[in-house]
């Protein structure tokens, strides 16, 4: 199932129109958005919107739009005046091929444009849930959201011990976008308050157990399977599940948050069982 709703988002993607766009910046959106990522982001607003059973079409722009502001967030943090990371999806990162200015604008125009694929649809189809979906992509994307999470992060190293300032780090930088998608897809499907709420529930604790999962795999993890460089949390003396409490108490904190959203779900949605698939999909990550 997985599998199905990602072919169907990377369809739908290889298959967006750049028209206007100088022939450069077009290759270097493009090469990080075409990249092999694992599209949890868009397989979510999709699973999400259909677990209410309504028809997938007009959730696959806003699924590409989560994809790309996610690919942009990725540039931006590879950059060298970010986490400085030579290597993104298996390949070089953005700014390696494109240079770092090329690589800034694709960021930039990747998430200018997701916003504008998602109001396009909004427009055409003057219903006011698509609106209410784009706006919540936007919220959870942005500067109280996604960006917030960043901005403490990158100010935010191992001296810090604090508990409270790690969960903010986690919720913002990684759940929220989670979060996005989730209620993305519900608001479209027309959800309702009980079902928006299990979905931000859900989302909350798979977006946390998905960043402890990825913080264990960057201290175990290797480089060829998960496709980008590892080690660098503990060379950058950064604040992480693993360097605050150990990779035994980090793996049992995953599989709580697991069971918290599974659990989120089975309490308000009668047919949640891919999603549900989904969280314990990514906690098999760590097998
Ligand atoms: C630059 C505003 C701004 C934000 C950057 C995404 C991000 C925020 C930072 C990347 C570093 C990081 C560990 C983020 C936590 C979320 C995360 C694990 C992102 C990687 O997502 P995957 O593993 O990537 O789903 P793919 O390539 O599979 O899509």
């Amino acid at each position: 199932m997985f599998d199905f709703y990602k072919k169907l988002l990377e369809n739908y993607i290889l298959n967006i129109t750049y028209s206007g766009i100088p022939e450069i910046l077009q290759k270097a959106m493009r090469y990080s958005l075409e990249l092999p990522g694992k599209r949890l982001r868009g397989v979510l607003l999709l699973a999400s919107y259909a677990m209410l059973g309504k028809e997938i079409n007009q959730a696959l722009p806003f699924a590409a739009a989560i994809e790309m502001i996610h690919t942009y967030s990725l540039i931006h943090d590879d950059l060298p005046s970010m986490d400085n990371d030579d290597l993104r999806r298996g390949k070089p990162s953005n700014h390696k091929v494109f240079g770092e200015g090329m690589a800034i604008l694709a960021g930039d125009s990747l998430l200018n444009y997701a916003h504008e694929i998602m109001l396009d649809f909004c427009v055409k189809n003057k219903q006011f849930h698509f609106l209410k979906a784009a706006h919540v992509i936007s919220k959870y994307a942005g500067a109280s959201g996604m960006i917030a999470g960043q901005a403490i992060d990158i100010s935010t190293t191992t001296d810090t011990k604090d508990a409270e300032t790690l969960r903010y780090i986690h919720q913002h930088k990684t759940a929220d976008m989670i979060i996005a998608s989730v209620m993305g897809g519900l608001f479209i499907a027309e959800a309702n308050d009980k079902q928006l709420n299990a979905g931000k529930e859900y989302a909350y604790h798979l977006g946390c157990a998905f960043q402890i999962i990825d913080d264990i795999l960057d201290a175990t993890g290797e480089s060829e399977i998960i496709g980008k460089s590892i080690g660098k949390d503990c060379m950058q003396n950064k604040l992480t599940w693993v360097s605050m409490f150990g990779v035994k108490q980090a793996r049992l904190a995953a599989e709580m948050h697991t069971k918290q959203a599974c659990s989120a779900i089975l309490g308000a949605f009668a047919n949640g069982e891919f999603l549900i698939e989904i969280a314990k999909k990514f906690l098999d990550r760590l097998r």
